[in-house]
């Protein structure tokens, strides 16, 4: 099983990741990580942090000669800007004056939606930077690093993983699950939007321009996609094994996400059955899938039934809410004095749900690794190559024309 455990706050010297459980005798590079890390830097609506910041993560264990050893994985993004915030962040009791970056005053106006009220209250911490540093979705980096570990497994066992963004406020594509797999993989590396349709594209930057102009900010929603996904990942006999259920928790861990879906997603409770449920065919008549012999002409269900993967694309949504800084303050509460004030500002982003969708690619991939692993086996990449050749002959006898 792969696990993993990030630390760092967003504006100290690094975000550090052990990983551990990859197979040893699997490619990595530095390269195939920063790939995913430029990817979550970008994004139409993105804030001044990310002019500052170049992500790259140096692997510190676990990798030898372009190889995975099996031994934990250590990776380390440091952050560019600590040298701004060396006398804010020192680990000193009392910082030595000579220290550089700015003397900032401590965070007492919590931010309606942000972590600050219930962290400060939680953890006692009268500067709310204290929760913020740590409830930044910097910390996301590191996972989108570890997604990319992640996605060189699913790559050794042909498995894709992208995303495309379909709403952003007002703007968005009524039938997300038009959007194929190809289409949403053909999106240009540094597309701003990674919405696939151009007019709906330009509309959703109108409206984090209108946002941003009104000091407010704006959510929206993706869908993440995977292809090449074999049958039978995952499990429906305990419900700590159902796939949909680890995908939700997944999604659901990044940053101002409040909604998760499967496939058709919350259009389940509005359809009749025959609208929700894919038919099962013959290969022949309708060509698709990884199942030999049998196809699906439709995939509502998102590639999962039971909790299982069925064969098809995998397809999984979330709803990202509007980041909680804004530049036109909600009321809240100076907490030193107890009385009512606008809520703090600090340098925020008008609008993240392009890069919330890199990240919900790398949590997708992690779980998606885990359950090729389950499946496969751990130790090695050689294992994981034979257990799949087994498991795709027994398929083809089981289910050969009779
Ligand atoms: C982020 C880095 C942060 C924020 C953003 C995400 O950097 P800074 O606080 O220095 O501007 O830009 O986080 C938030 C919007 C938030 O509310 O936590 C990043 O690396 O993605």
């Amino acid at each position: 099983m792969i696990r993993f455990l990030t630390a760092g706050e967003s504006h100290g010297p690094a975000l550090t990741v052990i990983i551990e459980g990859v197979p040893a005798g699997l490619r990595l590079s530095p390269d195939d990580i920063s790939i995913d890390l430029a990817r979550r830097q970008l994004g139409y609506g993105r804030g001044r942090r990310m002019v500052i910041e170049q992500d790259r993560a140096e692997i510190l264990s676990g990798v030898r000669r372009g190889q995975t050893l099996g031994s934990p994985i250590t990776l380390q993004i440091r952050n560019k800007d600590w040298s701004n915030w060396l006398h804010t962040m020192s680990v000193e009791a009392e910082p030595e004056e000579t220290l550089p970056g700015a003397r900032r005053a401590a965070v007492t106006r919590p931010r309606p939606g942000h972590a600050d009220l219930s962290g400060g209250l939680k953890y006692g911490r009268d500067d709310l930077r204290d929760i913020l540093e740590r409830a930044s979705a910097r910390e996301t980096a590191a996972r989108v690093a570890v997604g990319a570990v992640a996605r060189a497994l699913l790559r050794h066992v042909g498995i894709e993983v992208t995303s495309h963004v379909f709403r952003i406020g007002s703007a968005g594509i009524s039938d997300p699950l038009s959007v194929t797999f190809a289409r949403a993989q053909a999106l240009e590396r540094d597309d701003d939007t990674r919405c696939t349709e151009k007019e709906v594209a330009a509309a959703m930057k109108r409206v984090i321009d209108a946002a941003k102009e009104a000091g407010d900010t704006v959510g929206g929603a993706f869908e993440v996609l995977a292809t090449g996904v074999p049958v039978g990942l995952g499990s429906y006999v305990q419900w700590d094994r159902k796939l949909d259920g680890q995908l939700a928790q997944a999604l659901m861990s990044i940053p101002a996400i409040k909604a998760v879906g499967v496939g058709l997603g919350t259009a389940v409770g509005e359809l009749p059955g025959s609208q929700v449920h894919d038919e099962i065919v013959r290969a022949e008549a309708s060509p698709s899938g990884r199942v030999p012999g049998l196809s699906r002409p439709t995939n509502r269900a998102g590639g999962l039934e039971g909790g299982v993967t069925n064969g098809e694309d995998l397809r999984v949504s979330a709803w990202m809410k509007p980041i909680s800084t804004l530049m036109k303050p909600l009321r809240s509460i100076e907490l030193t004095s107890m009385t009512e004030a606008a809520a703090a500002i600090e340098r925020s982003d008008v609008c993240a749900v392009p890069a919330a969708a890199v990240v919900g690619e790398a949590m997708v991939a992690i779980v998606l690794a885990n359950a090729v692993i389950e499946k496969f086996g751990a130790d090695t990449v050689a294992e994981i190559d034979d257990a799949r050749a087994r498991y795709t002959a027994s398929l083809a006898e089981r289910l050969r024309a009779r």
